[in-house]
């Protein structure tokens, strides 16, 4: 494994923009269940591509609202881990570093990640089911959505449901910053939810390297120049050690 923590550092070395494409597993470390994991407790009978759909909510709006104040609440106590640290440092050691997340749990801004395009949106923002009215303050612990106080529709979560299309700026930047990217970091995602999964192949068409740090193996990793097998909270700082040590070196 050092070898190739080794022969992705010398990669990125040489690059000057670096995206990082981050799924649920890069916050696995932080105590955040990811899609792939089954639900537990209460919410073990229900299937998160059936609650994070509009179809979903619209039939069971209680459901559906308790869920996403459930792991809201998560997060106040849960912390970023090394593997989002790991990807703060990197911006110290790369001209340009873009971190495109499908996660929802803001982690890496409160790591200190400076460019990060939230693709599929945030748990911790809300606006109103009819006309995205954003709503500020939204108490935790309410049994059902609230309404809106401009149009009376019902309060959801500022995220991207199953169905539902990506805000487009958003897409279209992602695509654009692995276009422009030589390396492109691919961590904690099954690769499975589209369009997200696609965006690493428009770099890769343009020469990028893929680097995937899963786990497990993922459709992305027979494209990847690199597969660093494990958790991103151990896998990553140890790929910016040797960054480091690279730079040390060579000045
Ligand atoms: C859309 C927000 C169209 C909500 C989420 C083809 C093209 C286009 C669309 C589709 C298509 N085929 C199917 C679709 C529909 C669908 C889709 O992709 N379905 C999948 C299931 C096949 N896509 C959509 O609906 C998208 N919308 O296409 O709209 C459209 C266009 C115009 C007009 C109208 C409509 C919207 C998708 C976004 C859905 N919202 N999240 C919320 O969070 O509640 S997706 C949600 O699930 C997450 O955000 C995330 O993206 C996804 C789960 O994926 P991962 O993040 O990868 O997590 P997962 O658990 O799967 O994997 C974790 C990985 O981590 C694993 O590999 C594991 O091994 C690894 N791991 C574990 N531990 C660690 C680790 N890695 C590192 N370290 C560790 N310690």
């Amino acid at each position: 494994m050092q070898s190739s923590i080794d022969s992705v550092a010398k990669l990125i070395s040489n690059a000057s923009h670096v995206t990082v494409l981050t799924g649920a597993g890069v916050s696995k470390e932080s105590g955040i269940p990811t899609f792939r994991d089954a639900q537990t407790g209460f919410w073990e009978k229900h299937r998160p591509e059936d609650l994070a759909t509009p179809e979903g909510f619209l039939a069971d709006p209680k459901l559906v609202w308790t869920w996403y104040d459930y792991r809201r609440k998560l997060l106040d106590n849960v912390q970023p881990n090394p593997g989002h640290q790991a990807i703060v440092d990197l911006e110290k050691l790369v001209d340009k570093v873009t971190v495109v997340t499908q996660n929802v749990d803001g982690l890496h801004q409160r790591a200190g990640s400076t460019d990060v395009i939230e693709l599929h949106g945030s748990i911790k923002k809300f606006y109103c089911f009819d006309h995205e009215h954003e709503a500020l303050d939204v108490p935790f612990d309410l049994e059902e959505p609230p309404l809106c106080n401009v149009c009376g529709s019902m309060i959801r979560p500022a995220v991207v449901w199953f169905g539902e299309a990506l805000p487009h700026k958003l897409l279209n930047r992602g695509i654009t910053e692995c276009e422009e990217s030589q390396v492109i970091l691919v961590v904690g995602t099954s690769s499975l939810v589209q369009p997200a999964a696609s965006l690493p192949l428009s770099g890769y068409h343009r020469g990028a390297k893929i680097i995937e740090v899963n786990p497990d193996a993922t459709p992305l990793s027979r494209i990847a120049e690199v597969v660093l097998q494990g958790p991103s909270g151990e896998v990553l700082p140890k790929v910016v050690a040797s960054l480091k040590n690279l730079k040390s070196n060579s000045n």
